[in-house]
């Protein structure tokens, strides 16, 4: 299995992570530039007939590909039975994993922001979006030991332990301003296979790299 991104963390994290906790083997394929992810979605994902090439991709040794970051995230937690046991599971944890999603594109905002625009975007986000959704989903977390509900983690918790570092790193008081979703983060951090990855990915690139920005990836 192959799974391809950019050799830092952006978007990728959370599929990291679901393939460390389901223990898959899997190749983690991080370009290191335009030209060569350009020769690779050109040659051998052309080749092995990837409909949606995209960064990140996921490419299966039964030749099954798929793109989308949200939905690699939900394949891979679905096929190793973190996708939420029941109905109301499954919903709570899609749910949840889209309002992670809102709260990463305020990070982008703040993250692609101008320079001299950055201090304005950061503070207009944590006041509004970042303010509104960390505060419903701790709510929704409520005393729940995981966030969709169940006995056991789903790929929602995963998604929520990457975003809530991500709105750390815009402002640190936002850790003791929700603490039930700092809980999350600990419990989550303490899987073995979470502890472990995170633990060799000590250097990661945390953020977006800007220098990656669209326009640069033509
Ligand atoms: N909606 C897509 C967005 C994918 C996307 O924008 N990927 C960026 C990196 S974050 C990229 O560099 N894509 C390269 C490409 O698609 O050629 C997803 O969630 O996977």
């Amino acid at each position: 299995m192959e799974f391809g991104y950019w050799g830092f963390r952006g978007l990728a994290n959370p599929m990291r992570l679901a393939l460390e906790y389901a223990g898959v083997e899997y190749t983690d394929k991080r370009f290191a530039s335009k030209e060569e992810w350009h020769a690779h979605r050109d040659g051998a994902l052309k080749e092995a007939g990837v409909a949606f090439p995209s960064l990140p991709y996921l490419l299966c040794a039964d030749g099954t590909s798929v793109s989308q970051s949200r939905v690699i995230l939900r394949y891979v937690a679905e096929k190793h039975g973190f996708g939420g046991k029941t109905d109301a599971e499954r919903w709570a944890a899609a749910m949840v994993q889209e309002e992670c999603s809102d709260l990463f594109a305020a990070y982008v905002k703040v993250a692609f922001a101008a320079d001299d625009a950055r201090e304005a975007a950061r503070k207009e986000q944590i006041a509004g979006s970042i303010t509104t959704h960390m505060g419903r989903l701790e709510a929704f977390l409520a005393d729940k030991e995981w966030v969709a509900g169940g006995d056991g983690v789903t790929y929602a918790d995963l998604m929520l332990y990457d975003v809530v570092e991500w709105m750390w790193s815009l402002d640190g008081e936002l850790k003791d301003a929700y603490p039930k979703l700092r809980a999350l983060h600990g419990r989550v951090g303490e899987l073995p296979a979470i502890k472990a990855y995170v633990a060799r990915k000590d250097g990661d690139k945390p953020f977006i790299d800007r220098p990656f920005t669209p326009s640069k990836l033509g």
